[in-house]
Formats: C-alpha cells, structure tokens, sequence
C-alpha cells in the first residue's frame, strides 16, 4: 500500500537532496557539453554524433567530380547491409528492432509474425543480397507460422506481411536475373503457401455486417475485432487499402473468395456517397456508414485515394470504375483541399477537420507526400512524359495536373529544406494570407519559387511552421517514393539529386553504431537519436509505432535504391507498388474475375439516389 503514496521528506532533508539534485544536474550539464559540444566544434561537425560518426566513415559522400549513380546506388545498398547485419546480430527473428539499446521485441510472442523478415524480403532481392535472402527464407520455411492465438492489425498486415510474400512471389518468378535464386532447389511455392494461410486468416476480419473489415482480427479464431478507440470504427484508408493484395493472391491462386471479399468493400464505401470524392477517415464496420466529417489525405484518408487509381492501374485499365472515382476524388482535391502559402505561394494540400463546409485547415501530414507520386503516376500511367505526349493524345488537364503535382513535390522537399538537419518533421503546417486563395479550374495556379534559398533568414523559410509536438522523424518513405515516380515520368535529374541530399541528411542524422534510428528533433543538431520505442512515448503513438520499425528496409531505402537506379529496373507501366512499397504485376481481368457492382447515379450533393 505504502508504495502508492508519495513520501514527503523531512524539510532539512529535503534542502539536501535539492542539492544533490542540482549537483547532479551541474555534472550531467558538463557531461553533455563534453559528449556533444566537442563533436560539435571540430571540423567534423557535420558527422552524427558518437557512435553514428563511426557509420558515416563508411559512406562516401564527397567524391568530387561527375556523379555516379551506381556508386550512389551502392551506398543505399551499404545501409541495407548495416541495417540487416544489426538486425540479424541482435534482434533476429524479432518484430522490431531497437538499434540504440540493441534489442528486439515480438510483437506476438513466442515466434513473432516475421514483421521485419517479410517486408524486408523484395529489397533483399532487389539489392542482390542473395546470401541475407536464403537466411530469411530459411527462417520462414522453419520458423514461421501464423497459427496464433493473437489479434493484429487487419491493414499493417495485409500490406506488409501479405504483401512482402506476394512481391517477393513476382519478384523472383518474373526477374529471375535481378534475383537469381534456384527455384529448382525447391521452396518456390513458400512465399505463396504462406501468403493464402495468411489472407485465409485475415478474411475474418472481413464477416462485420457491412462488410467492412474490422480493425483487427485474431489470427487463430478468425475473429474480427473492433477498433478500441474511434468508437470502434474502421480507417477508411485502412478498410480499402487490401485490395491489391487480396485481388493478386485470388489471381495467382484461383480462390475467388479473396477477390469478392476485397471488392465489396469498395462497393460499400462508395456506397456512402460523398461530397466531390473526398470522405470523411471513419467507416462503422457495422453500418458501413462514414462517422466522422474529418477529410484529409494524411493518417487515416491517405490510400484510399492512393488505391483507388492503382486497382485501375493493376487490372490493366479494364476496372473504368476505380479512374471515374480517381477523377472525381482528385477534382474534389483540387477543388477543397488544395490551397497557397504566404508569403511564397507553396502549394499546400490541407484539410478539412469540419467537413467540406467547414474551415480548411493548412497542415500536411508528412504521409500526404505521396501524393504528387500518385498523381504522376495516375496522369500517363507510368510511362514517362514524353512517351505520353508523343502518343498525341495529351491534353490540358494532364498538363495541369502535371504542373500540380511537381508544386506539391516542390512543397514536400521543402519541409526537408527547411529544417537544419535537412530532414522533414513528422507533420507541418503552413501560413496563409489573410484571405487565402484556393486552386480554381481556369487558373492561373500560383507557383512556389523556383530555388529554396540557403540563407537562414529567406522569405520563403516563414511559409512552415513546425510545432514543438510534430519535430520528430520516423524515416518515412512518401517523399522519396513520390522523387522516385517524378524522376521516372518526368526524367528530371533534379528529382534525383534532391533524394541524395535526403539521402546524406538521413545518414548523416539517423545512424547509430549498428543501424539507423528515428530521431526525436529534426530541428536540432545534432538530433536526439529515438530507440524506435521508447517507453515515455504516449501509448497511442507507441502503438502506431511499433508497425513502423520496419518501414525503411521495406520502404525507404528500396526508393532510394530504385530512384538512383537506371530507369528500367522495374518498369513502372508493368507494375504496381502496393503501398508498403512491395511490387506486384498488372494483369488481365480474365474470365474469372470482374468487378462485381456498379456505381449508382449521384444527387446534386454526391449522395447515390435510390
Ligand atoms: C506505410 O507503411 C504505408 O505507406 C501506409 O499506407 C502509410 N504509411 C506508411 C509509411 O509511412
């Protein structure tokens, strides 16, 4: 009982210890000063602090002379090989990784759910890391099962662990020589048998009333589990970004099941009718109606619009269906969302917390940066411009729409540039002028300016503004992702050279002796280095991010790997890129598949009619 009250001590005593505390602070002050000034003040300043300088010596970032892009290529290569090697020497096995205190943690005890392993395996192939390959695949074969009595998230796992055997299934049937592994050797049916035993599992989440999937599902019982906070309502980002994977295992396996299932979930959410497009991030699994007027594309909205033009993409255009609700999202996005810093004119896609009827609200989630990829990517549809425009059918809206996407790029890069240690904050918000003005359909679209001036003092520095809360990174992947997509369609060698800035700025900042960590301040130098999970961290933010320590072998350093590489590995008008980054094919509707249901006819307010 005694330990629950606090013990006051005696007053004289009380003085004592208020010395000894400041004692303590005045050395560990002196300490400090020790560990970080003197990094700081020597020439090699630019170096992370401690143990992560040692990394940076293996990384050459200031060869003179003509780039090479293979060379820079190999250095994204050499921090996989860092990253991996600490992770199998210290936390093999394990969901997550904790390179600061050199760790692992299961998320599902005793065998885990091959979080890191499974999402890692497309880049392992990629990178030719062939021996690291047959390790992990021999963990698999051995190790792994997904018979446990444990709830997991339906989304986290359909596109990380579904979708790593479905990419690595593509990857090493269809190019056998960027992974030139013996299929004859046996084994070339794992990544699919695990994959069906998985998504069979998963599809338990699916039996709501709806059809919606519930948040969570247990992997033995199948049962589906409701979301414990939002009044127990489904992501919409969450609930329609399992289409791709589901819809790819049906074709490769024949079980139609996996294709129904996914494909009533669209049916439903378009069902509950929206405003130009744009719906709110909230859908009840048990009335699949939307909960919430919140509209945005960062947490909770981001791939819903993401997939949408993908499942067209993915079934070789025949899917009209999924580009009509692309094209009017979009037209909704431009139309509500989209609006312009002061003083210089940054192209801000914002949101809006109260409905479209409400006010705008100018703060980008770090997530929204995948956006100017999609778009991209959704306007020639993965070949690059000029074979677009020598088609001859290009038109004005592509070209808008083109222009957009390269200002909301140029927005994104921004919130890497403004920061001093050339990494972007978790979330920024920007300022508007007092009357601010949103896109409009004739223009003209005012343009952020051409060149981000270095000097700390420039103009263009006062259009972010970063609150104390949002200061940290997790190495996410959108703004590299989309460099890589606007470098392959525009063929612009600017998109590159920034990624290698992004690049250096990530090496340089989140290394640690055996890896990369997040850091907590991208505002400071050097950065606070983050173990990935550290125990003071609220628990909804440690929730969100354990699905997260796995995030840059599966996604940010194979954009990298991919955007500093020639621009046929992996030709983006074949492919599509789930949204964990894991690669599938496009392919033919055939005579199995189709899409089940029909949009209806809109009232004046976007509402189906009866
Ligand atoms: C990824 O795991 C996926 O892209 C997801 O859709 C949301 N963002 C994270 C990485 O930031």
């Amino acid at each position: 009982m005694y330990k629950d009250k606090p013990y006051f001590y005696p007053s004289s005593q009380r003085r004592k210890s208020r010395r000894l505390w400041i004692g303590l602070l005045i050395v560990s002050l002196i300490l400090c000063w020790y560990e970080f000034g003197s990094t700081f003040s020597n020439k090699d300043s630019l170096a992370p602090y401690h143990v992560g300088s040692r990394l940076w010596d293996k990384f050459d970032f200031g060869r003179e002379g003509k780039v090479n892009w293979r060379d820079r290529q190999e250095q994204v290569k050499q921090a996989m090989e860092i990253s991996w090697s600490g992770y199998e020497k210290y936390a093999w096995g394990y969901d997550e990784y904790h390179p600061v205190t050199k760790n692992g943690r299961m998320m599902v005890p005793p065998t885990g759910l091959g979080w890191i392993i499974v999402d890692a395996l497309d880049t392992l192939m990629l990178m030719n890391m062939t021996t690291q390959l047959m390790r992990a695949r021999d963990w698999i074969s051995t190790t792994l099962t997904y018979d446990l009595d444990h709830d997991v998230n339906t989304f986290e796992t359909t596109i990380r662990m579904l979708g790593g055997f479905l990419g690595a299934h593509y990857l090493q049937t269809t190019f056998p020589d960027i992974c030139p592994v013996d299929l004859t050797k046996g084994g070339e049916d794992l990544y699919i048998e695990q994959a069906t035993d998985l998504a069979g599992r998963l599809l338990g989440a699916f039996d709501s009333k709806s059809g919606i999937p519930y948040a969570s599902v247990n992997l033995k019982t199948m049962e589906g589990i409701p979301s414990h906070a939002d009044g127990g309502a489904s992501s919409l980002a969450e609930a329609t970004s399992v289409q791709l994977e589901m819809k790819y295992l049906a074709r490769l396996t024949g079980e139609k099941h996996f294709w129904d299932t996914a494909e009533k979930v669209m049916e439903v959410v378009d069902k509950t009718g929206s405003k130009d497009g744009l719906k709110g991030i909230f859908i009840s699994p048990d009335t699949g109606t939307i909960t919430t007027t919140t509209i945005r594309l960062g947490s909770r909205g981001d791939s819903y619009y993401e997939y949408l033009i993908k499942q067209y993409l993915q079934t070789n255009k025949e899917e009209p269906i999924y580009k009509e609700m692309w094209d009017e999202a979009l037209h909704g996005i431009k139309k509500h969302l989209i609006t312009y810093s002061s003083p210089s004119n940054f192209t801000v896609l914002a949101e809006r917390p109260n409905g479209l009827d409400g006010s705008i609200e100018p703060k980008m989630d770090h997530l929204v940066c995948f956006m100017p990829g999609t778009m991209a990517l959704a306007i020639t549809g993965g070949i690059s411009v000029q074979e677009a425009k020598a088609k001859g059918t290009w038109t004005k809206e592509q070209e808008t729409d083109l222009e957009l996407a390269k200002e909301l790029m140029k927005t994104c890069i921004g919130m890497y540039k403004v920061t001093k240690t050339g990494l972007s904050p978790e979330i920024t918000y920007f300022n508007l002028p007092d009357e601010h003005i949103m896109w409009n359909e004739d223009g003209p679209h005012p343009k952020g300016p051409d060149t981000f001036d270095e000097d700390e003092y420039a103009s263009w520095r006062s259009d972010y503004n970063i609150h104390s809360n949002d200061v940290h990174n997790l190495q996410r992947p959108e703004t590299v992702e989309s460099l890589f997509y606007l470098y392959r369609i525009t063929g612009d060698e600017m998109y590159r050279q920034v990624g290698w800035e992004i690049f250096e700025a990530f090496v340089k900042h989140t290394a640690v002796e055996d890896g990369f960590s997040s850091i907590g301040d991208v505002t400071t130098i050097p950065p606070p280095t983050r173990n990935n999970m550290e125990s003071f961290w609220p628990v909804r933010q440690l929730t969100f991010l354990k699905y997260h320590t796995d995030m840059i072998q599966a996604e940010t350093l194979k954009y990298f790997y991919l955007l500093f590489a020639d621009r046929s590995l992996i030709p983006l008008d074949q492919v599509v890129f789930n949204t964990e980054a894991h690669i599938f094919p496009r392919f033919e509707l055939g005579k199995l598949f189709r899409t089940g249901w029909k949009r209806k006819g809109r009232d004046d307010r976007g509402y189906p009619l009866q």
